[in-house]
């Protein structure tokens, strides 16, 4: 197997639950890191240089590139190192794995509001609600779950973990701790974080930047 390579902007953005995985999964990989260049444009030539040349059927980052497959999409690449390199986080049975997509569709809403309110494009006030909503689900899911599968930690965690991640560094900028009235939240986050095989990775990336230098919010 030649070593696959996980292609992105230099940022946490929608790659960073991808590279959780791969290490807690101890997958030698390139971590290419396509760099902004200098402000105030922040251009985007290192990626664009490359962007067609790559054989990608959709062009675009993140991409994870193997021997078998060239692939586009956060989600699908976590999936796809998930089944192939690690079959232990990819639930078994039909109800977990629907549980699964359940989690893994909030949270990208989640993820989607955030982008949304860090580049400007709505403000904090105009999503707080539903933000807020939605947070609270998550909290009352999580009631007496380690992981989102109960006791197993699966593939949906890195990406569920990574944003709520995010949306902690969110908060600390804003001075808006979305997260504090959250508990069964906090307990989450912090049981993943100290997962023995993270836990190093974790802290050693904690003040990673989270977006784009485009971004109107900056963390
Ligand atoms: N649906 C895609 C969205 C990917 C995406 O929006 N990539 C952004 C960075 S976060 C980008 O800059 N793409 C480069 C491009 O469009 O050329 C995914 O989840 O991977």
């Amino acid at each position: 197997m030649t070593t696959p390579t996980l292609g992105y902007w230099d940022i946490r953005g929608l790659a960073q639950h991808i590279r959780l995985l791969l290490e807690y999964l101890d997958v030698k990989y390139e971590d290419k890191r396509y760099p902004y260049g200098p402000g105030p444009t922040y251009d985007t030539k290192s990626w664009l240089a490359e962007k067609f040349e790559l054989g990608l059927a959709f062009p675009n980052i993140p991409y994870f590139v193997d021997d078998k497959v060239k692939l586009t999409e956060s989600r699908g690449i976590l999936k796809y190192i998930a089944r192939t390199r690690g079959p232990q986080l990819v639930p078994s049975d039909a109800v977990t794995l629907a549980v699964a997509d359940e989690i893994e569709g909030v949270g990208a809403d989640l993820q989607r509001t955030l982008i949304d309110v860090t580049y400007g494009r709505t403000t904090y006030e105009a999503v707080k609600e539903t933000v807020e909503l939605k947070l609270k689900y998550v909290n009352n899911f999580l009631y007496g779950r380690q992981y989102v599968a109960g006791n197993q930690l699966t593939y949906v965690d890195f990406f569920l973990y990574e944003i709520l991640f995010q949306y902690g560094r969110f908060g600390e900028t804003v001075k808006n701790d979305v997260l504090k009235p959250h508990q069964n939240i906090n307990n989450y986050v912090r049981t993943f974080e100290s997962l023995p095989k993270l836990k190093g990775f974790i802290q050693s990336t904690s003040k990673n930047v989270v977006y784009s230098p485009h971004a109107t919010i900056l963390y």
